[in-house]
């Protein structure tokens, strides 16, 4: 099963991970996804953003194809588009991954949304979250919760309007 090849997969990244301080990395075939964070939800939330990077080598190339999450009902992949000026989230297909350019998921940006959530999360809680590859298949990551208003998986409070504003509009 792809999926208890990524648990795999995500065991031995795990096993490889030093001090806490280093960021998580997840290997999915040749990419690896770095760092990945979710924003804790403020009371009565139903929606929440998840980010990370995607590094892949040069020469590779693949799509995010969808994400899905035990904690939430419906997972969508999301884009930030000015609209007059406005920003506003979008739903998008997929999220092309082209090697040697990392994809950077993050507030204000391209982001996971993770909707319908079935409970709040909490700042030091952890998440699974498993992404879908076009190329690269599936993997199972572990997604640190930082908390409400973080602009960055540290916990650095940037501004708790920045980037999540549009968020409400769900
Ligand atoms: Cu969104």
């Amino acid at each position: 099963m792809m999926r208890r090849l990524a648990m795999i997969m995500v065991a031995l990244a795990s096993a490889a991970l030093g001090a806490a301080a280093v960021a998580q990395e997840f290997k999915a075939g040749q990419l690896t996804v770095v760092a990945p964070w979710a924003r804790a939800t403020p009371g009565g939330a139903k929606v929440a953003g998840a980010y990370l990077e995607i590094r892949a080598p040069a020469g590779v190339e693949d799509k995010l194809l969808s994400a899905r999450s035990p904690v939430a009902a419906v997972v969508e992949l999301h884009d930030h588009i000015s609209e007059g000026g406005v920003m506003r989230m979008r739903r998008i297909e997929s999220i092309p991954i082209k090697g040697a350019k990392s994809v950077v998921l993050k507030p204000g940006g391209l982001h996971v949304m993770l909707m319908d959530l079935k409970g709040p999360l909490v700042a030091g809680q952890q998440i699974e979250m498993t992404l879908v590859f076009e190329k690269a298949g599936e993997v199972t990551i572990k997604v640190p919760v930082a908390p409400v208003g973080a602009a960055a998986p540290g916990g650095k409070s940037g501004g708790a309007g920045a980037g999540h504003g549009g968020h409400k509009g769900h």
